[in-house]
């Protein structure tokens, strides 16, 4: 795959909301002739890739896909969160039936995986505009670093500050693999359908972005974001696990706005005490 223009590549602001929210969404981001043949390439089926394909040798059978990868803006967001030549994971059309009186319930994609320096990104295309009515797929802020397996969070319903996406033609959503998700009742007379590509980092994830802006105000800001749902103290976990990730892609770990980090990782070597801290020395002294 091309290396992106500089320019392509996510500023570190977008990077910090991706890593408090786990989504990162690119409205009309693919040109309109690439839409309207999409549904017809999808309806025939993308052929299957090996786990782990590198990215450039795999498609081989899709140009369509191979041109939505290299579009420059999509190519600079992927560059960005998983590097150079990441492997493909696995990828699928989801389709949601016109009127078909079902919803999935909210889950993740994967076994709980709680990486803490390192992540998953998923590519989801929808190629139509998506309104409310054809359910578009309802995503949770800041639920990705969340420890929970799967299809448990299927027994949570209407959390508060849930999104239900609505998009125009062309829209591009990237989702960290942790959020939880899941595509929504179609309750309109039209089928939806979403292209979903997940890509497995084959680099270390520090700076892959355009640092320019590294230490904004704006990259605090945004990974001290607190989302509705949170309860008053569990939710500040979710800040020192954002923190956490930060430092893990930035290489800088001293960086901790709020000092959440540098609180519970506080443990001085340097010892004052009068005595020594052997037992046998001590005894030693005190005779
Ligand atoms: O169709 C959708 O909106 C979401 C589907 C999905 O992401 C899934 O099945 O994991």
């Amino acid at each position: 795959m091309p290396q992106p223009h500089h320019k392509n590549l996510l500023t570190s602001v977008q990077m910090a909301h991706f890593v408090a929210t786990g989504a990162f969404r690119m409205d009309a981001v693919v040109p309109d002739e690439m839409n309207q043949e999409a549904i017809d390439v999808l309806k025939a089926g993308i052929p299957g890739v090996p786990y782990g394909t590198p990215l450039s040798e795999a498609f081989q059978d899709s140009p369509f896909v191979q041109r939505l990868v290299q579009l420059p803006e999509i190519a600079g967001a992927i560059h960005s969160f998983v590097g150079p030549e990441p492997a493909v994971d696995h990828h699928a059309v989801h389709i949601r039936r016109a009127n078909e009186g079902e919803a999935q319930n909210l889950h993740g994609d994967a076994i709980i995986d709680v990486r803490p320096d390192a992540f998953d990104v998923q590519l989801m295309y929808y190629p139509q505009e998506v309104t409310l009515e054809m359910g578009g797929t309802l995503s949770v802020p800041g639920s990705h670093l969340r420890r929970t397996n799967e299809t448990d969070t299927g027994r949570y319903q209407n959390l508060l500050g849930q999104t239900r996406l609505t998009c125009p033609p062309g829209t591009v959503v990237f989702l960290h693999h942790g959020i939880w998700h899941g595509g929504r009742k179609n309750d309109s007379a039209i089928d939806r359908y979403m292209f979903k590509i997940r890509f497995n980092p084959t680099v270390r994830q520090v700076r892959l972005w355009n640092t320019e802006d590294l230490y904004d105000d704006q990259v605090a800001a945004a990974l001290g974001q607190s989302f509705p749902w949170y309860e008053n103290a569990t939710g500040r976990l979710e800040i020192y696990n954002r923190v956490k990730l930060w430092q893990a892609i930035t290489g800088d770990d001293t960086y901790d706005p709020d000092y959440w980090v540098t609180r519970v990782s506080n443990r001085p070597r340097r010892v004052v005490a009068q005595r020594s801290l052997n037992p046998h020395a001590a005894k030693k002294e005190m005779a």
